[in-house]
């Protein structure tokens, strides 16, 4: 028998291996386990740059609100914010909902003009912001509805709101009381 391809290992290695003639596959054993766990570092790093490829600039939806304001308010009634909407990524995106800590209810509304009559309605499904578009929130059209201030918004005052949309990040603005 040709032990000269145990010769890295000790006698008593040696030995042991040459007794049962399916250890003698050991070493390779070791390599074969090691398979699966590279598989699994391989998967792992795929898993990992898809992720990261989803949340680059390669189409996905990046939102960037600008000239955020609201109206002065009074404790117990309602206000509204407004502001710029643009959508710097490839895809779609709508803004479903927003949060702040003024208000008591947050709804995205808008005003919509029947006959002679200006109502507000809840916006069903959200604001759509198109793949490289923009869209105003602005008096008389979309805003961000606050039922229930839970303070006074005097002019000059600042507060965050936090904007939630179907594919971007959540997005926290200053909204400043004109
Ligand atoms: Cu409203």
């Amino acid at each position: 028998m040709d032990i000269r391809y145990y010769s890295s290992r000790s006698k008593a290695e040696r030995d042991w291996i040459l007794q049962s003639p399916e250890r003698s596959g050991a070493g390779l054993g070791i390599e074969e386990g090691a398979r699966p766990r590279a598989v699994l570092v391989c998967l792992a790093l795929l898993t990992l740059s898809l992720v990261m490829g989803a949340c680059g600039s390669g189409g996905a939806a990046e939102i960037e609100a600008e000239g955020v304001w609201s109206r002065p308010g009074v404790q117990g009634n309602m206000g509204a914010v407004f502001m710029m909407l643009k959508n710097e990524g490839g895809e779609a995106d709508r803004l479903l909902s927003a949060q702040t800590d003024v208000a008591d209810v947050v709804e995205i509304h808008e005003t919509v003009v029947e006959g002679d009559v200006a109502k507000m309605q809840r916006v069903t499904g959200g604001i759509e912001i198109s793949a490289g578009g923009e869209v105003e929130l602005k008096p008389g059209g979309y805003h961000v509805m606050l039922i229930g201030l839970s303070r006074d918004l005097a002019v000059g005052d600042r507060f965050a709101v936090t904007l939630s949309f179907e594919k971007s990040d959540d997005l926290t603005v200053e909204a400043e009381v004109r």
